[in-house]
């Protein structure tokens, strides 16, 4: 198991990069998606469910990442811990462990309860809608963002760190297995940000978009969820999510879907879209 600690230390950074305009209305269930909806998420890059997953299914979940995080993992796994767990982590009991995570990566496969979630059908259904072609799982991973410390992940497109051709459609799925709001990390979008297509990505605190990139647009809109909902989103939606300041847990799984057959590019022919700095990233 590739297990390690988080290289990068949360750094400070200006309050206005999270200063939504407004906070996002999820609509209740993946049956309320209908093609008007689907005309809104090509036009806002993003759709907002609030009664994706059950309270069952959120909670098997929750189990299988705590069992993950105290189990022997398979080499392709990875599991990362917040730089803070650095001198500390051989004294965690497992219930600590699980709040020194910070990202889980090719771990779904390893629990029905996560597969069920991740090839649910009523998702995918949605998703294929968006692609307009079957569906092929491109990646699996979650962000844990520990309370107290989950550190910042700052505005991004996910396609900068996806090699696959420009222009491809990506659906990025993200699911709050907690309740989530901007003090404990709720996701932030910049609506409308994807029809601006790829943008340059730089090292800072993170493989991110500059600061005054961000700084200088309006509208932004944050998505808090309850536990079991989910968002919905284009790779090239630009989103963020502040540090976790809040004594509450900020889990979420995260999910990218493509056309299958999707053909993969060189890391030299993303970063010649995105920028170079972002050879050696991930999220
Ligand atoms: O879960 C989060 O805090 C952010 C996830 C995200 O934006 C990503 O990893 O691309």
């Amino acid at each position: 198991m590739a297990q390690t600690i988080d290289s990068i230390a949360s750094l400070p950074y200006d309050s206005a990069l999270y200063a939504p305009d407004t906070l996002i209305e999820p609509i209740e269930t993946f049956a309320d998606i209908n093609d008007a909806m689907v005309e809104q998420y090509k036009e806002l890059g993003f759709i907002s469910v609030a009664k994706a997953f059950s309270a069952e299914q959120v909670e098997a979940a929750r189990a299988a990442i705590i069992d993950l995080v105290n189990s022997p993992l398979p080499e392709r796994t990875e599991l990362q811990f917040e730089s803070t767990a650095k001198d500390i982590l051989h004294t965690l009991n497992p219930e600590e462990r699980q709040d020194y995570v910070r990202k889980f990566m090719w771990f779904s496969h390893l629990r029905p309860a996560l597969m069920n979630i991740m090839f649910d059908l009523n998702l995918i259904g949605i998703v294929e809608r968006i692609l307009g072609a079957e569906a092929e799982m491109f990646q699996d991973m979650a962000l844990l963002k520990p309370p107290g410390m989950g550190r910042e992940k700052p505005w991004h497109q996910d396609h900068a760190y996806f090699n696959i051709p420009d222009g491809t459609k990506v659906v990025g799925v993200w699911i709050a297995l907690d309740e989530t709001f901007p003090e404990n990390g709720c996701m932030h979008f910049l609506p409308g940000g994807h029809k601006d297509g790829p943008v340059p990505h730089w090292n800072r605190r993170d493989w991110q978009i500059c600061d005054a990139d961000v700084l200088g647009k309006s509208g932004q809109a944050a998505a808090p969820l309850p536990a079991g909902g989910c968002l919905i989103f284009d790779g090239l939606t630009p989103h963020g999510t502040p540090t976790n300041k809040s004594n509450s847990r900020r889990r979420a799984l995260q999910y990218h879907y493509v056309p299958k057959d999707t053909p993969r590019i060189s890391t030299a022919e993303r970063v010649e879209l995105f920028g170079p700095g972002g050879e050696d990233v991930s999220c």
